[in-house]
């Protein structure tokens, strides 16, 4: 698929870059044009590292299935969540991080004004429909004047994106294939989350939702 992206014509209704508050942005359809790649490098990562259903401290198996590339790779288990440079089912390095995830995640930060950013971790999740991932804060990582980029590839999901407390009425964001959210500043600490996915499918992905997270954790 050769798609092609006028940052300020994507020839819809939609803005192209959608402000969700100070320090965070939707950049709509940022990944179309990468599809291709990054869906093949989704499909190295997990032939290395299989998805897996993580269990949280609490006790509950997570409906969303999530694996790792890169240095880093976000765990949750019984003693907590934590990065972590093995994977626990393997006892080996999470695999490498595809130049393909870098390049993109690089260039989505510096678009939304975060220059020289460098992921060392990549959590990759895929939600079926029916799936959710409640309101959380994402606070494992060592320095949170890096920003986080989230990029969405197969059917669609509504993103909660909150305030500082859990309290704050959240924004009901609706994110589709190929768009990514960029994350820091000011809004890097609030809380969001993800509403159970309706059914659908996609061409590429068939009956599921891919998010990749990338984050500078060490
Ligand atoms: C998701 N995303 O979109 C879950 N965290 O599937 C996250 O939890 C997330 O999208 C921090 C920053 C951006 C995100
Ligand atoms: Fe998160």
């Amino acid at each position: 698929m050769t798609a092609t992206l006028d940052l300020f014509d994507d020839g819809g209704d939609e803005p192209a870059c959608l402000p969700l508050g100070e320090g965070a942005m939707v950049l709509r359809r940022f990944a179309l044009p990468d599809e291709d790649g990054l869906l093949s490098a989704v499909q190295q990562v997990t032939a290395q590292a299989p998805l897996r259903h993580m269990v949280t401290p609490g006790g509950f198996t997570m409906s969303v299935a999530m694996t790792n590339c890169g240095d880093l790779g976000w765990v949750t288990d019984r003693t907590g969540y934590r990065y972590d440079r093995l994977d626990p089912e393997s006892g080996r390095p999470w695999p490498r991080l595809p130049e393909a995830f870098l390049r993109l995640a690089t260039r989505a930060a510096a678009q939304a004004g975060f220059d020289g950013f460098v992921p060392d971790a990549c959590l990759l999740n895929r939600y079926e429909p029916g799936t959710r991932l409640s309101l959380h804060q994402d606070r494992n990582e060592r320095d949170y004047g890096q920003p986080i980029v989230s990029v969405s590839l197969g059917i669609p999901a509504v993103f909660l994106f909150g305030g500082a407390t859990r309290s704050h009425k959240a924004q009901r964001v609706p994110l589709a294939h190929g768009d990514v959210v960029v994350w820091g500043g000011p809004a890097r600490l609030h809380y969001h989350g993800v509403l159970p996915l309706k059914e659908a499918g996609h061409p590429l992905t068939g009956r599921c939702r891919i998010n990749l997270t990338f984050r500078k954790a060490g």
